[in-house]
């Protein structure tokens, strides 16, 4: 490196003439610099040198690409937050879905790209304009937007999570003990995706106990450790604090912690059940712990960094599935994008303490093995699964598995000729892959794929057993063939190579019009009913539909015009001590 020869002393020859101007001896750093008012003589010769970066290196980013007007450019931003950036990123440097950045798009050209957002790929990307979701001219359109740098959003730091923070109910005027008559155990609470609520179903009587007002597409809820606390994050990136002690449960506190979210959890560490929260967001790219019981938020991490492999600066990574550990007092974090595993810990969150494990890309849902020692995690892309062990703080495993793993928590059970096992189901196949979790008394399967399940199809999303149950139930509720996605898979556990019995759940629910997707079975408290959502559009009739696990057979179909796009349902036993 030459850096001398490219730093001129010039700014040092001036300031020191002016000094000298000024009748104050050359090397004060007290006086003030005329060509910086307000800035010390000192202050400027320290960082007034000249940068080493060569000027032609730092490129006019949109040199070179399609033109737009102002109008189409607004039109098409619009269009790519609300349909693209799920997939590829805001900053569209992929991840479900390919890169989009200019030095890709550019290469290949706006005809091109034309013919691939119109007819999608079999990859996944869906046919936009072929299938009428955008107009001709829109395709157009996108296909020059994609050629320009992507505009940024806004970040989001403490002040602007304070602004939106508020405390509805605040500690001391919440009740000291239980005020209502439910079994909040078999509480459900039930994603209304599409109308921005939660629904807080009664699991013993199936009725509404109440409709609370949420986020945006609200993704999962969670529980404080002691069950009286129900965390509810929208894509919005709000979170809702519900007490489950008031009369009629409902909200005591919000905040929003970003522009987008999708995960939320809180401290299980003995000493510190219901102290913290945390979040992580999806944009900006970070997390947040915030006081359990208020959320007030404490301290904000970026993710930004570096990728597991390659070692390239992301400036993305997006924040998937967190957990709570049970043996140490941490959160695990994972990071979609960079393929990294955070052990946060909130002992002293002055002095943070995060250990950094690297897995793989990218990662996504997960769940704990029945000992709640391993965390089991979808690398969805790389095709594994990532094993943390959390006693010994590192990482145990990276296990091959099926096309993109997508478990949701993941179903552990005992295989009758393997031992304890923990299974993920797939989006881009149907296998079911049963992965060994006893690496004491089942050494010799621990971390490996023990046995493989042929389910109905790909796109499966959630799997679910019980600990008091012997079925194991598999959606495919992304399967494009109606049949298979308006129904489910149940395996027997005590001889699994029985073939599986196919539930018409859709049709149980007799919903008339619709795509019906039936998505993500979860038990309630005592493990002898199932739940599944009947998943319809946001102007058609959804539902809720109870099986009786012993007999399969249908128990009840809980309707209500208030139910609208069920999807997601946390059973708050269940999910309080992470039972799947
Ligand atoms: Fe989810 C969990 C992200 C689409 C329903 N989803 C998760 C988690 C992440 C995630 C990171 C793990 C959270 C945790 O455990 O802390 N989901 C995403 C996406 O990025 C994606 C692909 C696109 C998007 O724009 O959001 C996506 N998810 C969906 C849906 O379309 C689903 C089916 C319906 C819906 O409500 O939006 C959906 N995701 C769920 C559910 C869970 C979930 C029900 C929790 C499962 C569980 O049992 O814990």
């Amino acid at each position: 490196m030459n850096q001398p020869k490219h730093r001129s002393t010039a700014p040092l020859l001036a300031v020191t003439s002016i000094a000298l101007g000024l009748g104050l001896a050359p090397g004060s750093t007290h006086a003030e610099d005329t060509s910086h008012p307000g800035v010390g003589q000192g202050e400027v010769r320290y960082q007034g040198a000249p940068s080493g970066i060569d000027a032609a290196q730092a490129k006019d980013q949109n040199t070179g690409a399609p033109q737009m007007t102002a109008e189409e450019f607004a039109q098409a931003k619009k269009i790519f937050f609300e349909r693209c950036a799920g997939c590829h990123g805001v900053l569209r440097k992929g991840a479900t879905g390919k890169p989009l950045t200019p030095d890709v798009t550019r290469a290949r050209g706006t005809d091109y790209l034309k013919v691939f957002i119109n007819y999608g790929s079999p990859a996944g990307m869906p046919n936009w304009g072929s299938s009428g979701e955008l107009t001709e001219q829109q395709v157009d359109m996108m296909a020059r937007y994609i050629q320009i740098e992507p505009p940024l959003p806004p970040e989001f730091g403490m002040k602007e999570m304070k602004d939106t923070w508020k405390v509805i109910v605040p500690p001391a005027q919440r009740p000291t003990k239980k005020m209502n008559a439910f079994n909040i155990q078999n509480i459900f609470s039930v994603t209304l995706r599409d109308s921005g609520e939660v629904a807080l179903v009664d699991g013993d009587t199936k009725q509404i106990i109440n409709i609370v007002k949420t986020g945006y597409a609200v993704h999962i809820s969670r529980l404080s450790a002691s069950g009286r606390y129900l965390y509810v994050i929208g894509r919005d990136a709000r979170i809702n604090l519900i007490d489950l002690w008031m009369e009629k449960p409902d909200n005591v506190a919000e905040i929003k912690i970003g522009l987008e979210a999708r995960s939320v959890d809180t401290s299980k560490f003995k000493g510190y059940e219901d102290r913290f929260a945390i979040a992580g967001s999806y944009w900006p790219p970070q997390f947040v712990i915030m006081n359990g019981d208020t959320l007030e938020p404490k301290k904000i991490v970026s993710t930004r960094g570096m990728t597991v492999d390659t070692q390239d600066y992301h400036p993305e990574p997006r924040v998937a599935a967190i957990v709570a550990s049970h043996e140490h007092p941490e959160f695990i974090v994972n990071v979609k994008e960079t393929g990294k595993i955070l052990l946060v810990n909130y002992a002293d969150i002055d002095n943070l303490q995060v250990t950094e494990i690297g897995a793989a890309r990218f990662l996504h849902d997960g769940g704990w093995d029945a000992t709640h020692r391993y965390f089991l995690t979808a690398a969805n892309k790389s095709n594994k699964v990532a094993v943390v062990d959390s006693r010994e703080r590192k990482l145990a495993a990276l296990v091959d598995v099926g096309a993109i793993p997508h478990p949701g928590r993941g179903a552990n059970f005992v295989d009758p000729q393997f031992g304890p096992v923990w299974a993920t189901s797939h989006l881009g196949d149907d296998s079911i892959s049963l992965i060994g979790t006893d690496p004491t008394r089942h050494k010799a399967q621990a971390w490996k794929v023990v046995r493989t399940l042929k389910g109905q199809g790909g796109g499966s999303l959630f799997i679910k057993t019980h600990p008091q149950s012997s079925h194991l139930y598999v959606d495919t509720a992304l399967n494009p063939d109606p049949k298979i996605s308006q129904s489910t898979l149940v395996y027997d556990l005590k001889d699994l190579a029985r073939a599986p019995v196919v539930l018409p759940i859709a049709d149980w629910a007799e919903l008339g019009e619709g795509p019906k997707r039936v998505v993500q079975p979860e038990y309630n408290k005592d493990g002898n009913e199932v739940w599944f959502s009947v998943w319809n559009g946001k102007d058609q009739k959804s539902a809720l539909v109870v099986v009786d696990d012993r007999t399969l057979k249908l128990k009840t179909v809980i309707k209500d015009a208030k139910l609208i796009t069920p999807t997601g349902k946390f059973n708050v036993y269940n999910t309080q001590h992470d039972v799947y």
